[in-house]
């Protein structure tokens, strides 16, 4: 059966499925219908499934090439969105692709999942391929979606259907890029099923595919983002260390990462996104009630979360040496995205901040030239500040200077988060990861 299925996508005669059409279901059924595929998008928002059946693209912010694509394989009749996952029951592969976010107790919550995988194992077809593309908790596989999927159909692993894990690699700004580029780990519940995979997903990744099995597959996604998260938590310590002691983190980074070997990351305001803040976890929760001391992990993940309160020490004691209370103090935050030049702000450094502003009585004023709800003249949000803070080092900020005149207040304090050199000149200014008093070398701020 796996070898007539493996024919068939070498054939480009494979039915394939894509459950949940976001930024990263959507760009996939648009790879795989450009590449020859007949493909159903299962989604559940109907005005989402309306827009794309009508050519357009409902994913905002700038995404190279995938408005274009998806009007081209719509309107050449190989993409259709519909609500009504039994129009599953015809098709050969169902990629699921939904979300798996981790609640307060950091707790994956499988709601998404879970739904998802039902409505597909009672859609199903037998001898189908199944694939989990969401980024999940090791163990997921085997303790979820297995059971899952045998009990809402029927059907057993390996003989009525087939079940693979191949998390993605997106980035939100080069999605079909990175989708086409980057290389994917392909985890199948046996090595029949994961090559059948590999023949699936060569016909649009250009990069490398890493057969493997599904647990692997699960461990290699969280690993290589709590592995982010870890090291942007081992520079934003090192950044507290230098304030503390009078030290430069910036010039401490450069000289440290010419020593082989060495890559440090860099301090900041804190980590945001979608992945990084989430995925520690799920590898986590894999070891929950096992006897392993998980001690790294989470503290990295504490350090991250504190450094937008950090942020805020800075602005009040930036404030307090020109004599200003934060109740009534006018401040002044640029960026708002998690990242720079995007417009995405889930999980952002800069909201943990702006509330902890307003609840110390300051008068908060955010600018995001790539949020439009923050996109307003820089002049007006810098007006009569108090105090600016920079919180993501967008292109629109950099070389940005505050002179009087740019109508900032008569000579706002300033606190850059990113170390763009915003501070550069400022009579009271404050950089992460520079001891007070420390200027900068020549040319820094890079
Ligand atoms: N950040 C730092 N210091 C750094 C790097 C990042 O503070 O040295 C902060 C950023 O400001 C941001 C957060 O961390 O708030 C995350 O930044 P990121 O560059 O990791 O970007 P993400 O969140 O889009 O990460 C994604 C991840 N890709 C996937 O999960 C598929 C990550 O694994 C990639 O390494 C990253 O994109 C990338 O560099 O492409």
């Amino acid at each position: 059966m796996l070898t007539q299925l493996e024919r068939s996508i070498l054939a480009k005669e494979a039915r394939l499925g894509v459950v949940g059409l976001g930024y990263v279901g959507l760009p996939v059924a648009c790879s795989f219908a450009a590449s020859g595929y007949d493909v159903v998008g299962i989604e559940l928002r109907p005005e989402r499934v309306a827009q794309i059946n009508a050519g357009i693209c409902p994913i905002q912010g700038h995404e190279p090439g995938l408005a274009e694509l998806l009007a081209e394989v719509v309107a050449a009749g190989r993409l259709r969105a519909s609500t009504d996952a039994s129009d599953l029951g015809d098709r050969d592969v169902i990629l699921v692709n939904v979300e798996t976010p981790v609640d307060e107790e950091h707790v994956p919550q499988y709601h998404a999942l879970r739904g998802a995988l039902a409505s597909v194992g009672r859609a199903m077809r037998r001898g189908a391929l199944v694939i989990v593309e969401s980024t999940i908790a090791p163990g997921t596989m085997r303790d979820v979606a297995l059971p899952l999927l045998q009990q809402a159909s029927g059907l057993t692993v390996n003989e009525g259907f087939f079940l693979g894990h191949c998390p993605e690699r997106v980035m939100p700004g080069r999605l079909l890029q990175n989708l086409r580029s980057v290389s994917r780990t392909v985890g199948g519940m046996t090595p029949e099923t994961a090559r059948a995979m590999v023949a699936l997903y060569r016909q649009i990744v250009a990069a490398d595919l890493d057969p493997t099995d599904c647990l692997t597959a699960e461990l290699v996604k969280t690993v290589e983002n709590a592995y982010r998260d870890v090291n942007i938590a081992f520079a934003n310590e090192v950044a507290l260390i230098c304030e503390a002691i009078g030290g430069d983190v910036w010039k401490v980074r450069d000289l440290v990462n010419k020593s082989p070997g060495r890559n440090m990351l860099l301090p900041g305001a804190g980590v945001g996104g979608h992945c990084i803040p989430k995925d520690p976890w799920l590898l986590v929760h894999a070891a929950r009630g096992k006897d392993v001391p998980v001690r790294l992990v989470p503290a990295a993940r504490a350090v991250n979360d504190g450094m937008p309160h950090h942020v805020t020490d800075m602005v009040v004691d930036a404030l307090a040496e020109a004599g200003l209370a934060v109740a009534g103090a006018r401040i002044a935050v640029l960026g708002y995205a998690y990242l720079e030049n995007s417009d995405d702000t889930r999980n952002t450094p800069s909201e943990p901040l702006v509330q902890r502003l307003r609840a110390l009585g300051a008068e908060v004023v955010v600018h995001d030239p790539h949020v439009a709800e923050y996109a307003g003249p820089l002049d007006d949000a810098l007006r009569g500040a108090d105090a600016v803070v920079l919180m993501v080092r967008h292109d629109a900020y950099q070389g940005l200077t505050l002179a009087p005149e740019s109508g900032a207040g008569s000579r706002p304090v300033i606190v850059d988060a990113r170390n763009v050199g915003l501070g550069a000149g400022a009579p009271i200014q404050r950089t992460i990861g520079r001891g007070a008093g420390v200027t900068p070398a020549a040319g820094d701020g890079a």
